[in-house]
């Protein structure tokens, strides 16, 4: 029956051909035919086996080696728990046991002890041992000024390496990073070490531990700043709006790990930084400036929209939930974000974590939808606005889109969010604009420069306007091979001059050296990338900075 059904079309083919050899001449190829239908197909059924083997396979490789990486952070926790009881325990014991000499001492010299100041009278002595000694020895001041240049280390940065060599480049940075306060002090004359000194007892007061970010008064003068002809040589002299000088926005990039955030910075800067990452993992944060006039060459806005800010500091951060700590310092200096998600896999842990960091901070921020090149049957159109590289589409793919996109609204929707594409948001106030990309063919690189610098300047003129008071947040601390101390810090706000001195709160207590240099890197580079540098007499804000400082630190 098949035979015959199959054997028709044959037949027609080869009609004119007689009857009989028909049905012998047809049978024959058909079998063979179906024989190779059946092996290909099985084939291919093997292949596709074989290839969700290997995908799983990977899947199940990438979970271990996520599962090894989160033990292992664990148990490096554990250990530093385990050292900080045993120190302290120590501590404990030391002080019993002076506690116990003292007591032995007093009662061989036989003197009391007064413990309130309105005593009964009498030779009441104080006794000389102190509890404040171990305190002092504990943070001591080091001004910079009067060591060399890589001098000696106070007693106690011993101690700090000593605690500090079982640690990672990485978790030493950022360990430094998160008790450093950074301060700056312009040259005033005499009261200048009564102040220093006063930091420092405020410092030992308050235990310094977590701030990263202190803002001290210099006394500038805005308006001078600015007319003075090319004073600023960094950057021009920020943007003038009216009676206001704005300074450029900072913006943060967050998103789960591989959702494409040093990709699509490397879209914008066309470079390649994230080639260059160990296992393709960010591991630092990083800070990019972008000037206004690159963003009006890549976004070409409309006649009569205007461009009012500076540029743009772009922040890159981590993904992996290990860097939760640079992930909150990088939004804690940032005006607006930018949460990057991958529009195949949607909203992901880090992304949930980081949507929570920002609705803690009410801060203003863009969805990036990122990877949309690989929805099936792509298009590429390199550089295009999404509007128009989405009229490129097939149904299929715009289908394919719509459905993605939904997703990902109602998954923001679930988190507290309202969200719509950019070109359909005519509320920006209340509702968050999500910008879909390709960091690879650069589809929507120039919506998403042109959102992040109006949607600022529309909401945030009050940040945005230059004050004269400096306000820097530490990103590292090194000890370069060729430039010796520096200090990666983004500036905020403010000026910063070289020869203005610094303070800087360590773990082993306040520390004031000098700025020797200052650095940026060009515009479009990365910070964290070392290269050629600009030297600059003063940076004004907003900066990604090396400061080259006196020793600090020989770390
Ligand atoms: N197809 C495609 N691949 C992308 C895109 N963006 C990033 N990728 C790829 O995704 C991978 C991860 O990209 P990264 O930029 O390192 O991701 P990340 O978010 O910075 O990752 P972490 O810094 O580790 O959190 C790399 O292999 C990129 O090439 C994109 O738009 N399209
Ligand atoms: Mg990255």
């Amino acid at each position: 029956m098949s035979s015959r059904k199959t054997a028709g079309p044959r037949g027609g083919a080869a009609a004119g051909g007689g009857g009989g050899k028909k049905k012998v001449g047809s049978g024959g190829p058909c079998r063979v035919t179906l024989g190779k239908l059946r092996e290909g197909i099985a084939r291919q059924k093997e292949e596709e086996e074989r290839r969700a083997e290997e995908e799983r396979r990977a899947e199940a490789e990438r979970v271990a080696a996520e599962e090894r990486a989160r033990r292992e952070e664990e148990e490096g926790k554990a250990r530093a728990e385990e050292e900080r009881k045993r120190r302290e325990e120590e501590r404990r014991r030391k002080r019993r046991e002076e506690a116990r000499q003292r007591e032995e001492l007093r009662r061989r010299l036989g003197i009391t002890v007064v413990t309130g100041a309105a005593g009964g009278g009498g030779d009441q002595r104080r006794p000389v041992y102190d509890s404040r000694k171990p305190k002092l020895q504990a943070k001591p001041h080091v001004d910079a000024q009067s060591e060399p240049d890589r001098g000696e280390l106070p007693s106690s940065k011993l101690q700090l390496e000593e605690e500090q060599s079982n640690e990672s480049p990485v978790g030493y940075a950022a360990s430094i990073a998160d008790v450093a306060e950074l301060g700056v002090e312009r040259k005033t004359g005499s009261s200048e070490e009564d102040r220093t000194i006063s930091d420092e007892e405020e410092a030992e007061d308050k235990h310094v531990t977590s701030a990263s970010k202190v803002a001290n008064s210099i006394d500038i003068d805005v308006a001078s700043e600015v007319e003075e002809n090319g004073i600023l040589d960094s950057q021009d002299a920020g943007a003038i709006e009216g009676d206001r000088v704005l300074r450029e926005p900072i913006c943060c990039i967050l998103g789960h790990v591989d959702a494409g955030k040093t990709k699509l910075l490397d879209c914008i800067r066309h470079t390649n930084v994230q080639k260059g990452e160990a296992g393709g993992i960010t591991q630092q944060i990083g800070a990019t400036y972008v000037p206004v006039e690159y963003i009006k060459e890549r976004a070409k806005p409309r006649e009569g929209v205007i461009i009012k800010v500076p540029g743009l500091l772009v922040i890159d951060t981590p993904g992996h939930e290990s860097f939760h700590n640079m992930r909150s310092r990088g939004l804690s200096l940032c005006d607006i974000a930018v949460v990057v998600v991958d529009i195949m896999h949607g909203l992901e842990k880090q992304t949930v974590e980081s949507l929570a960091l920002l609705k803690d901070r009410n801060a203003r921020f863009i969805v990036v939808l990122n990877k949309v090149d690989r929805l099936s049957g792509w298009k590429s159109c390199p550089d295009a606005p999404m509007k128009k590289a989405l009229e490129n589409q097939s149904g299929d793919v715009k289908r394919e889109f719509e459905w993605r996109l939904t997703k990902v609204v109602t998954q923001l929707k679930e988190n507290g969010f309202n969200t719509a594409l950019y070109y359909h948001n005519h509320k920006f106030r209340k509702v968050f604009d999500i910008v879909p990309t390709s960091a690879i063919s650069g589809e929507g690189i120039p919506d998403l420069l042109l959102m992040l610098v109006l949607r600022s300047q529309a909401s945030m003129m009050e940040k945005l306007t230059f004050v004269n008071t400096v306000e820097c947040t530490v990103l590292e601390v090194n000890d370069d091979k060729d430039l010796g101390n520096t200090i990666d810090v983004v500036l905020i706000n403010g000026v910063l001059h070289k020869g203005d001195q610094v303070n800087v709160c360590t773990k082993q207590g306040p520390v004031t050296t000098t700025i020797r240099d200052l650095l940026t890197p060009h515009p479009l580079k990365e910070l964290r990338v070392k290269g050629i540098y600009k030297h600059h007499k003063k940076v004004r804000t907003a900066q990604g900075v090396k400061i080259v400082a006196r020793a600090i630190l020989s770390l």
